[in-house]
């Protein structure tokens, strides 16, 4: 079988001490030299070498001379040369092959996008460009030398030679070869300057097509920020004379960290008013933070296997979001987060692809980039100073770095930093990291009359995949307590639960007080408590934490409307409240937005299906529809104001406090769209001159069936640039009615702008259907059918995006006998597929299980 496991790690037998690359392009047949300088680590053992079935060994050589060819074997997708054909000492082997970039669809390795040569390489692509020890514990420096007619020809580290047909590239940092990045392509560049805090000078270049240079700008911009916040926050200093950023229209990720050459899928790189929305801002700029802080978080500290992946992204993605917060807002931040995690972590962490944060078994390991991995894995790390306190986090980190830098690490390595910084004993603490499943957290009341409130706390994790027993953990709970006229009695308090079941004791309280639990969400957990609506309206006038606040509404709205998809009364405490919060001018705009919009229906959905209510999408569809309008009719003056006054004078800027503007007015839009048959949407589709509007406004009128016009203007203003048209797919399936939505998605993947082999177009299809909870999951199976359909095509072309959309299936055995019947049916038809990849096979296989 295909399984790996943690506890089988044993370090490479050989010491990789440089490694030479030498490329000569061609389209379908590109020659790979590679020079590697080995030495045995202790006795000789026989050299096993990561390769492809795609490449063509054309010749070997070691110290210069031909092995006898009964020591060398291919086994599988190995190159193994017995130990008895290598010197015991250090030596060069010398391996060329011939590969066909040109072949390469699924986007691993070298490959051709839009005429450009490109690399991918983590998380083992690099084994599709040569034979190797493709493993990140294995690091080297490596110089590259390009031949190519392309006029740009780019490499790690920093450039050598350059001159017509040639490049030679220097990268003096070793590296694991998943960091290794090569572009070759007719690109230009947006240019400027960076002065690091010691004195470096860093030539900084973002490289796009010809024509695409005024789309670059605010990459750069971000660039600049993230590089000095690294300084100023972390002390963490750039560390090459270069830093060049690709923008590549085929990329099957978000963006690469390869060291000193960043590369980027263009949707996270090229912006324009017209053409990007304020959220495309806010990600562009995390982004390009997040692969540039991979710099130290990944690429000077490294992972020592595939099993330690949250080692570098948990703690980036930590940091990328603590810079998200110094640039914008940072409780809206915060809720985006909290928002995010439980739409992406928690669904995962309920089905049956649940898995630790730092899982112990896996098959492929392109299936575990995932939503624990990355976004739980960063909430790890925010517990973790929660509890070590921001001055114990500050050390643990500057001793990670002194300690660390250049290793491959383990998370043993980064708990035993924290223990060692701090004197704190982590060994409960761990078991957020090897533990898979969302706590679920109850908390009661105890009032005793004498000023004495005790908070009553239990634990309990249901079972994951393979792990029945969950033992209790360390759980942060930052609690506040509010005085029944609105003032704060007690300030926040960080309780420290470590047992199954445990009390606190506040004390001295006047009257008995509301409590504001798990503020800031401190901990990623279920937090079940009695609690009436009075209450939560309450919270949601007067609870200091912005979070809280946010999380009564959000439980408001989230209580009524899991009442009536079962056809039950409520919303009437809601529909007060959130007008109440909607006029209070002294709130940020931002967060009246992030308030006023409903909880979706795949949130509702989870929700309840995590109380053990089967969920019915076409009943949550029905009551978020009915509490929208209930709330739009109710609030129609102020709505309409709010929309009249949130218009955002002069020119576009995608700052924080215009985008809040604009989320807010759109978030009346998107109200009174109920009420004004979309009257004001199409107004507005034909005259706001920037992206972020006009899409609210097209969704808006899809959603009243009268978007056709619309959808033909902005094909035909913008159906040659290619993020706008994956807007214009993916709006379609996802605003359609449900019962319409997959015929809407088969329509669109029938015509020839459907190029369903670029990743973008495939996701926008088909993740716009998925988007669609109702619609996806229509009782027919159509929606589940549709999907199969393609995952199944694209499978056989890129391996890594089929496996990766195949998780829309991943909350099937939460719905009703029917829809589960349908859903397994079109998994088992997956999994029978002829010549299913190794990543569709474990997907499917885990999701049937
Ligand atoms: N490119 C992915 C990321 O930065 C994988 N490293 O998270
Ligand atoms: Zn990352």
């Amino acid at each position: 079988t295909d399984r790996r496991f943690l506890a089988d790690y044993r370090p490479y037998p050989f010491i990789l001490e440089q490694t030479g690359l030498s490329f000569d392009l061609a389209p379908d047949a590109t020659r790979v030299k590679a020079d590697l300088a080995l030495k045995p680590r202790g006795t000789v053992e026989d050299l096993e070498l990561d390769g492809g079935k795609d490449l063509r060994l054309m010749s070997i050589l070691i110290d210069g001379t031909a092995p006898d060819p009964d020591h060398v074997r291919r086994d599988g997708e190995c190159l193994i040369i017995a130990a008895a054909a290598l010197p015991d000492g250090p030596f060069t082997l010398t391996t060329e092959v011939e590969i066909d970039p040109s072949a390469n669809t699924a986007f691993e390795g070298l490959y051709i996008s839009g005429g450009m040569f490109c690399t991918q390489c983590e998380a083992e692509g690099f084994r599709h460009i040569t034979f190797y020890p493709d493993r990140p514990d294995v690091m080297a420096p490596f110089h590259v030398t390009i031949r190519s007619d392309q006029p740009v020809l780019l490499s790690n580290g920093n450039p050598v030679r350059q001159e017509e047909g040639l490049a030679e590239w220097h990268d003096p940092w070793p590296k694991p070869a998943y960091l290794f990045a090569l572009v070759a392509g007719d690109l230009v560049a947006i240019s400027d300057r960076f002065t690091t805090k010691s004195g470096r000078d860093v030539a900084l270049n973002v490289w796009v097509r010809p024509g695409d240079e005024d789309r670059a700008g605010f990459a750069m911009e971000s660039l600049i920020k993230s590089m000095k916040w690294d300084e100023d926050v972390y002390g963490r200093e750039y560390d090459l004379d270069v830093f060049n950023i690709v923008a590549v229209d085929d990329f099957n990720m978000g963006a690469m960290e390869n060291k000193g050459l960043n590369i980027f899928n263009s949707k996270l790189v090229l912006a324009s008013p017209e053409t990007a929305t304020d959220a495309d801002y806010e990600r562009i700029e995390g982004v390009i933070a997040h692969e540039y802080f991979h710099n130290w978080t990944g690429n000077r500290i490294t992972c020592r296997d595939w099993f330690q992946l949250c080692l570098k992204e948990g703690l980036t993605v930590f940091r990328d979001q603590q810079f998200t917060s110094d640039m914008r807002s940072a409780p809206v931040k915060r809720i985006g987060d909290v928002q995010a995690l439980r739409a992406r972590q928690f669904r995962e962490d309920q089905g049956p692809l649940a898995h630790p944060v730092r899982p112990e078994e896996y098959e492929e390991i392109n299936n575990f980039y995932t939503a624990t991995v990355y976004e739980k894995g960063a909430e790890v790390i925010g517990m973790l100073r929660r509890l070590v306190g921001d001055d114990g986090y500050a050390k643990a980190l500057d001793l990670y770095f002194e300690r660390h830098d250049g290793d491959a690490a383990t998370i043993e390595d980064w708990l035993k930093v924290f223990e060692d910084a701090t004197g704190r004993d982590l060994t409960q603490f761990k078991r957020w990291y090897t533990d898979a499943g969302t706590p679920h957290l109850k908390m009661t009341e105890e009032w005793s009359g004498e000023g004495r409130l005790v908070l009553n706390f239990s634990q309990h994790t249901p079972p994951t995949p393979g792990q029945d027993e969950k033992p209790p953990r360390v759980i942060p709970i930052a609690v506040g307590l509010i005085g029944p006229n609105g003032d704060e009695v007690a300030a926040t308090r960080m309780l420290e639960m470590t047992k199954a079941e445990q009390s606190f004791t506040f004390d001295d309280l006047g009257a008995r007080p509301v409590v504001s639990a798990l503020r800031g969400f401190s901990a990623p957990v279920i937090l079940e408590r009695q609690i009436d609506n009075a209450t939560r309206a309450f919270l949601l006038a007067h609870d200091t934490d912005p979070f809280a606040r946010w999380e009564a509404g959000r439980d408001l709205a989230l209580s009524a409307l899991t009442a009536l998809a079962q056809g039950q009364e409520g919303g009437g405490e809601y529909v007060d409240a959130i007008g109440q919060l909607a006029a209070d001018a002294s709130a940020d705009p931002a967060f009246r937005a992030l308030c006023l919009n409903l909880p979706g229906e795949e949130e509702i959905a989870t929700r309840l299906s995590a109380s053990g209510i089967t969920p019915d999408p076409d009943a949550i569809h029905t009551a978020r529809n009915g509490l929208a309008r209930r709330v739009a009719e109710a609030h129609a003056d102020l709505l309409s104001s709010l929309y009249d006054e949130m218009t955002v004078p002069g020119p576009y800027s995608p700052d924080a406090e215009a985008a809040a503007r604009r989320a807010l007015r759109i978030a009346a839009l998107g109200l009174l769209n109920r009420i004004d048959r979309g009257d004001r949407a199409e107004v507005l589709f034909g005259t706001a001159g920037n992206m972020t509007e006009r899409m609210a406004a097209l969704t808006c009128l899809i959603r009243r069936g009268r978007g056709q016009a619309a959808l033909q203007a902005l094909h035909q203003q913008f159906g040659d640039n290619r993020l706008v048209m994956d807007k214009w797919f993916a709006v379609q399936p996802m605003a359609a009615p449900p019962e319409q939505a997959a015929e809407v998605a088969r329509r669109l993947s029938g015509r020839k702008d459907f190029d369903w082999k670029n990743p973008n177009r495939f996701r926008s299809l088909l993740g716009g259907l998925a988007a669609n909870h109702a619609g996806f999951h229509a009782p027919d199976g159509a929606g589940y059918d549709f999907t199969a359909d393609w995952l199944m095509k694209m499978d056989a072309v890129n391996p890594q995006i089929a496996a990766r959309l195949s998780t829309a299936f991943e909350t099937w055995p939460r719905y009703d006998a029917g829809r589960r019947a349908k859903a397994r049916a079109a998994l088992e038809r997956m999994a029978a597929m002829e010549g299913i990849s190794r990543n569709m096979r474990e997907m499917v296989s885990r999701m049937i299980a």
